[in-house]
């Protein structure tokens, strides 16, 4: 296994036209979880993925594990079926591609009852990397934060880095202070950090982008990758730093999805001990192409498409 990811993934319901999500009348059927998203994106670049989740013993559930199993080839054997609690839901709503809005059913969920009894230790020795999001600890619940910390323990006592996306979906926190300190108690332990140039500001207020790149590396990461949309992504070490700049996307469908499809591009890299601006060069043009396509994971390329991709823009920069 390369990569172990935790945590929870929900069936999204997308209105088939934009605008006020109240007129829309029907509504496509599609799966997204920014965990999934990431070892998806993983799987279509060939590499081994496993997922540890909870999803509710009902149709969505089952509809759900099928989709990340068959389309996604992701390992599934460590989803747990609860027959107490539902599989969460999450709409989105398509204003405009400048203003999309998600709305979330996912209090009380089966996954929101995961516990660190749910993990197999096993499971996560063998892996190379695990990769973690804010949005399981504690936004979906107490003992969500309890089972990523036993995750992040089980990595580190087996040599298992550890890529930690804060991912901050301030709808699921009771107070910004919290997730301020929880989401940085967790950077701590993490090897690899990908905020967001927002997720930086939201962190340790306005400062220049070298002061959160050191605070970052100050509270215990080694690689701090701090992203900044369409521009593009930099990078720090304790010994080089550099930017890289994304790819130009004419026309954006669907924003969603975008930093994972990154995360996943800089993890391949990293498994395949890419210098670090290869990785994120590959990871930029990801980001890029899921903003092109409607749905979370829908746009996930193989190295082909990235391939066929990058070619293009070349030739339409030269
Ligand atoms: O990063 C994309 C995710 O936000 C999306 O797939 C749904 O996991 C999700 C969430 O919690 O918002």
């Amino acid at each position: 296994m390369d990569v172990v990811t935790i945590g929870e993934s929900m069936a999204l319901f997308t209105p088939s036209t934009s605008g006020k999500m109240r007129y829309a009348s029907t509504f496509s059927r599609k799966f997204g979880g920014a965990e999934t998203n990431v070892a998806i994106g993983l799987h279509r670049l060939g590499f081994q993925t496993g997922w540890i989740s909870k999803v509710g013993k009902d149709e969505l559930g089952e509809a759900l594990v099928n989709f990340i199993r068959g389309e996604g080839g992701v390992d599934v054997s460590q989803v747990k079926w609860d027959s107490k609690a539902s599989t969460g839901l999450y709409l989105k709503e398509l204003r405009s591609d400048q203003d999309v809005r998600v709305y979330y059913y996912r209090s009380g969920s089966a996954a929101s009852r995961l516990t660190p009894e749910d993990i197999d230790e096993s499971y996560i020795a063998q892996a190379k990397y695990l990769h973690i999001t804010g949005i399981t600890p504690p936004a979906l619940s107490q003992t969500c934060y309890e089972t990523v910390l036993h995750a992040i323990k089980i990595a580190k006592k087996h040599g298992v880095k550890v890529v930690f996306d804060p991912n901050i979906r301030e709808k699921l926190w009771t107070s910004k202070q919290k997730a301020r300190d929880v989401l940085l108690e967790i950077a701590s332990r993490a090897d690899i950090v990908l905020p967001g140039i927002s997720e930086a500001k939201f962190f340790f207020g306005e400062k220049p982008l070298d002061e959160y790149a050191n605070l970052f590396l100050e509270n215990g990461s080694s690689v701090v990758i701090i992203k900044e949309g369409s521009k593009g992504s930099h990078f720090y070490t304790e010994t080089e730093n550099g930017f890289v700049p994304s790819f130009k996307v004419e026309h954006v469908v669907d924003p969603i999805g975008a930093g994972d499809g990154f995360a996943a591009g800089v993890i391949a890299g990293l498994l395949e001990e890419l210098s670090l601006e290869k990785a994120i060069a590959r990871a930029n043009a990801i980001g890029a192409m899921v903003t092109m396509i409607n749905g979370d994971v829908e746009g996930l390329p193989d190295q082909e498409e990235i391939d066929r991709f990058i070619q293009e823009e070349k030739e339409d920069v030269s």
